[in-house]
């Protein structure tokens, strides 16, 4: 009995956390002199117990902001928009440069080393998160 209050007790915060993901090493690379677009880079972790759908992601720095991957067809790399990106229970995807990335597109300014930045990812629940970057 004592066993089963204490899973009980450890299911609650789970349950009011649904559809948070657990984010870290948020990042982004200063602009280089004369680009308009910027990526960024985390680390995705989905601790709960169902997938969680990021359908879209805004941004008061830039335009437009979409999750990305590179894709290797032939010789070429190139990236394509992600969307919905699914993060399975218990998966962890590391957002880094070559692989999956946020795109910044029309940046309103360049990014700046040491500055801060934040962009909200949109579930298909209608939550949303904010995550933090700080740029190198
Ligand atoms: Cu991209």
């Amino acid at each position: 009995m004592r066993k089963m209050m204490l899973v009980l007790l450890c299911l609650l915060p789970a349950t009011a956390m649904a559809e948070s993901l657990n984010v870290s090493d948020g990042w982004a690379r200063a602009s280089i002199p004369g680009t308009e677009n910027g990526a960024a880079y985390a680390t995705l972790e989905n601790p709960n117990s169902d997938a969680v759908k990021i359908t879209s992601i805004s941004s008061d720095i830039s335009d437009v902001a979409e999750v990305h991957r590179h894709v290797v067809s032939g010789d070429v790399m190139k990236m394509e928009a992600v969307s919905p990106l699914v993060i399975a229970p218990g998966e962890i995807i590391k957002f880094q440069p070559g692989g999956h990335h946020f795109m910044l597109f029309d940046l309103n300014s360049p990014l700046k080393a040491d500055e801060s930045f934040s962009l909200i990812l949109h579930f298909d629940s209608g939550k949303q998160q904010k995550i933090q970057f700080t740029v190198q």
